[in-house]
């Protein structure tokens, strides 16, 4: 569908036209055609087909007519000349975390900044601090925001890389001669964000699988095409490309294979130094007793020769893992989740119903699903205020004695406000059955009679009917840097108050991360894994919290949403009860 291109195609022409000083109604007509475009689940070429676009919310006359442009054309004119009006390089300052269109266009009118290059140099000279409405703190904070992108944009996240890899597997198993294809790499580990795609794939005739993979359908450049490796990128996003590798390996080698290229580096250099130990050799090909092969074709027999118990992929980060006697069978898995408790509805932000989210759940094989949408505070995530939060209990309550098969709990995520203090009474509070608490204003570190972030979490836990504190450091990947939280004294006061920490399973957060994961496990805190689904889709994000939930150690015993209903309940009447 053409709907997402059009959607960044209008939220960029909004942007330049603020940049460009345009009046607000006129950026905020494209805004708010983006925004229909974005929520639209039918093919917008189709609505234009039937000349029903203006039928839509937001979508005048004028606006239709680009749309059917850029259908017709791939183009709009009005995108078009707003490029060729400002300088190339604008429209990637607004990455920038702290950079918004106004102080792009501020830079660029006063100083004559039109890309990156000169962002730095006007920072660097001094020059950029002395302009109005800026200053010395905030020029700080852009100079930290394109570290952070320079540091963090040339890896892919897992939630980008993992369904391109899947697309690649299932077009390589299905080729003629393909015995076994697995991913490898860091993918397998489930790193959040991933270099490059490693698959492997057991066949004899290397060259010819090698050729048709060069030739799939959705590669962009052939890096290399040898006898038994295969490189090639994937484009994504606006202008991005992923590497993806293949290598063609005999049968009796796979298991030995897919142990090396799953890795990590040093996981491998420590397994190595073991063989050496037993005089025994280990490569890419096998485990050698000198020239004897004797573990190679599986990749257990690999760990089993070697006197070790086969350790979870998601755990070979050369953290302990070989030597620590941990509880590999514990480790939490897909199956054991039993519901998700954290989603949004139409309710706020989300864009499907209550009944629609439940339904999504239930197929999943879920036993309870909370529904959590935003508290009155966060407007622009139209936040309910306590009016319509008593009636959406009402309709939560009704949906689910309608509901077959899956208990819908009535939730809310509520905002933690600047001061630490709750955007709801506890007289609300009380009617839920769940309650996450999250930060989503003022994430700055505080100071100066302002809370800090850390202040306002351990506040916010001090409430009885807060059950868990929704993703803790506020980071999103590649875009924003988590706030400055103190994780130990985080953990303590949620291990003293019985809240749960959340480990946000969309891809763009995962947060807590692994190390943080652990630490609070280490500390006696209970982890509960959600999506904070926004759409039915987005359930399915959970694999990515688990898998970071395995890398963090985290056994299925310390996350909350493996308990029954039942136990579940007990858990939230504890923390009530301290
Ligand atoms: P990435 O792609 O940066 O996210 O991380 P990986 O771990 O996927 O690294 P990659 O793609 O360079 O290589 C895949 C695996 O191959 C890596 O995890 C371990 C193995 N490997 C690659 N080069 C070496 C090496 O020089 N020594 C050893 N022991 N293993 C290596
Ligand atoms: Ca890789
Ligand atoms: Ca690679
Ligand atoms: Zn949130």
């Amino acid at each position: 569908m053409i709907n997402s291109k059009l959607v960044r195609a209008f939220d960029r022409i909004a942007d330049l036209l603020e940049i460009d000083g345009e009046k607000a109604f006129r950026i905020n007509s494209y805004r708010r055609a983006a925004r229909t475009l974005k929520d639209l689940t039918e093919d917008v070429a189709v609505v234009a087909a039937e000349n029903r676009l203006t039928e839509l919310p937001g979508i005048g006359k004028g606006t239709a007519q680009r749309i059917e442009q850029y259908i017709d054309t791939g183009h709009t004119d009005v995108l078009d000349e707003l490029q060729a009006k400002l300088p190339e390089g604008l429209p990637a300052l607004l990455e920038i975390q702290g950079m918004g269109p106004k102080k792009v266009a501020l830079v660029y009118d006063k100083l004559g900044v039109g890309n990156l290059g000169d962002l730095k140099r006007v920072i660097d000279s001094g020059e950029m601090e002395k302009l109005p409405g800026l200053g010395a703190t905030s020029v700080k904070r852009i100079a930290e925001g394109i570290a952070f992108l320079e540091t963090s944009s040339q890896r892919t996240p897992m939630g980008i890389a993992l369904p391109i890899a899947e697309a690649f597997a299932a077009q390589i198993v299905a080729m003629i001669g393909v015995k076994r294809v697995e991913i490898a790499g860091s993918l397998r580990r489930g790193a959040e964000t991933i270099g490059d795609v490693d698959i492997l794939c057991a066949a004899k005739d290397g060259e010819g699988i090698v050729k048709q993979f060069v030739a799939l359908e959705g590669v962009k450049r052939v890096l290399a095409s040898g006898s038994t490796k295969g490189s090639v990128t994937v484009p994504f996003g606006e202008g991005k490309e992923l590497q993806v590798d293949l290598r063609v390996v005999p049968a009796d080698s796979f298991g030995a294979a897919w142990q090396y290229f799953t890795g990590s580096k040093e996981h491998n250099v420590r397994l190595r130094e073991i063989a050496v130990r037993k005089q025994l050799r280990l490569n890419e090909w096998g485990l050698f007793d000198g020239d004897e092969p004797i573990a190679g074709r599986d990749e257990a027999g690999v760990y089993k020769e070697l006197d070790l118990r086969w350790v979870p992929p998601e755990l070979r980060e050369d953290r302990g893992e070989l030597e620590r006697g941990a509880d590999f069978g514990g480790l939490v898995s897909s199956q054991d989740i039993r519901g998700d408790l954290h989603v949004h509805t139409t309710a706020s932000d989300g864009r499907c119903t209550i009944e629609e989210m439940a339904e999504a759940a239930k197929r999943l094989g879920y036993k309870y699903l909370a529904i959590c949408d935003h508290s009155k505070s966060s407007t622009i995530a139209n936040g309910l205020s306590v009016e319509r939060m008593r009636r959406h209990i009402d309709e939560i309550r009704a949906a689910n004695e309608q509901t077959r098969g899956i208990e819908i709990l009535a939730g809310t995520e509520c905002d933690i406000l600047p001061d630490g203090s709750l955007d709801y009474a506890d007289e609300i509070l009380a009617q839920c059955d769940w309650v996450v608490a999250s930060i989503h204003s003022a994430m700055g570190p505080g100071g100066k009679g302002k809370s800090s972030p850390t202040e306002r979490t351990v506040a916010a836990m001090q409430n009885p009917f807060v059950s868990a504190i929704g993703h803790p450091t506020g980071r999103l990947l590649s875009r924003r840097a988590p706030m400055e939280l103190d994780m130990a004294a985080v953990i303590e006061a949620a291990a003293k108050t019985h809240t749960m920490l959340e480990i946000n399973a969309s891809w763009q957060r995962l947060d807590l991360q692994d190390v943080h994961v652990r630490q609070a496990i280490e500390g006696g805190v209970e982890l509960v894994i959600n999506t904070d689904a926004h759409h039915v889709d987005q359930l399915e994000q959970m694999v990515y919290g688990v898998t970071t939930a395995r890398r963090g150690g985290a056994l299925r015993k310390s996350v909350a949403n493996c308990l029954s209903l039942t136990e579940l309940r007990k858990r939230i009447v504890l923390k009530r009860q301290t």
